[in-house]
């Protein structure tokens, strides 16, 4: 089967895409193995980690609001998601009229998930205010990227979150990582010049490394892993594990949070924090300073 990735379509099961995301369940309660795990591949999935039935009910609420905004196709059901005709893609990055919903939030900031990064860290863990919380529309994906780039000034140690609001198999838009790439000596000279950016700071019009999955495994190494995702099934990974998404392929909206964990001591990227988190503040504006990724990357000899 070939899977549309960004510009390409990748074999699945072929030297660059493969459905073998490692479960990480059988270790959840033992600190050292989870650990271990991580440290080697820079990820873990853990299956089944929210109730299906919470999953669910967050799903209708993040539905409801599609539907508000003339997004569903009319007279469909709502928690199936049918795009509207021509309707595009959603993000309610910060909008907490929606991402602090009672529903949203008793999954995203559920005891079990600062249970589990509570036990992770073995201190006590505190959860950016801002969320990520998106739709993705058909044809649509997510490019290759370390999150340090957006959220880098405060602690080390910060992780990454993805939960699907739903079922998400690979035709849906699934995340998808590169095992190892957070230590791979391959990736060294990425870590040590992209992965220094500042989205705000430097004004790079663009995030992603590359919108091109296949780039990113021919030259640095490694092979992208993903899965077909459980409504209740999460990914936690760190702010240097390169990641992107297959496109959604479908007719249908895939829903999914992305949100962010660190030890309560440590500093915090004050963009994210607080009552009115202020986001990005200079991304992106001033077109006449903005750097192209290009010459960024030219900068970097890459
Ligand atoms: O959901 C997506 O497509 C992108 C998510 C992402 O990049 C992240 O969780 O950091």
């Amino acid at each position: 089967m070939k899977v549309p990735f960004g510009p390409r379509e990748l074999e699945v099961g072929g030297p660059y895409l493969q459905k073998e995301l490692r479960e990480a369940n059988a270790l959840r309660h033992n600190r050292q193995a989870l650990r271990e795990r991580f440290a080697e591949d820079g990820y873990l999935l853990v299956r089944g980690l929210h109730e299906p039935r919470k999953v669910e009910q967050a799903r209708r609420v993040v539905a409801q609001e599609l539907a508000r905004e003339n997004l569903l196709a009319p007279g469909s059901d709502a928690l199936e998601l049918l795009r509207a005709p021509g309707a595009g893609g959603k993000f309610w990055g910060g909008r907490k009229g929606i991402t602090h919903h009672p529903a949203v939030q008793a999954v995203l900031e559920s005891p079990v998930v600062f249970d589990f990064f509570g036990r992770f860290f073995a201190e006590p863990a505190l959860t950016f205010d801002y969320k990520w919380l998106r739709a993705v529309g058909g044809g649509e994906n997510t490019g290759g990227h370390f999150d340090v780039v957006y959220m880098g000034r405060g602690s080390e140690r910060l992780l990454t979150i993805w939960t699907p609001l739903g079922d998400v198999p690979v035709e849906l838009g699934s995340l998808a990582i590169i095992p190892g790439s957070h230590r791979l000596e391959e990736y060294a000279r990425l870590r040590q010049t992209y992965g220094r950016m500042d989205v705000d700071r430097d004004r790079v019009a663009q995030g992603w490394f590359s919108k091109d999955p296949l780039e990113i495994v021919e030259r640095f190494g490694g092979t992208w892993q993903t899965t077909d995702f459980r409504a209740g099934d999460v990914l936690v990974f760190g702010i240097f594990t390169m990641h992107a998404s297959t496109n959604n392929t479908t007719d249908r909206y895939r829903i999914s949070a992305d949100t962010r964990f660190q030890p309560a001591a440590d500093p915090v990227d004050e963009r994210w924090a607080g009552a009115n988190p202020i986001g990005h503040y200079r991304w992106g504006s001033d077109p006449d300073k903005v750097v192209s990724m290009e010459k960024a990357r030219a900068e970097w000899g890459l």
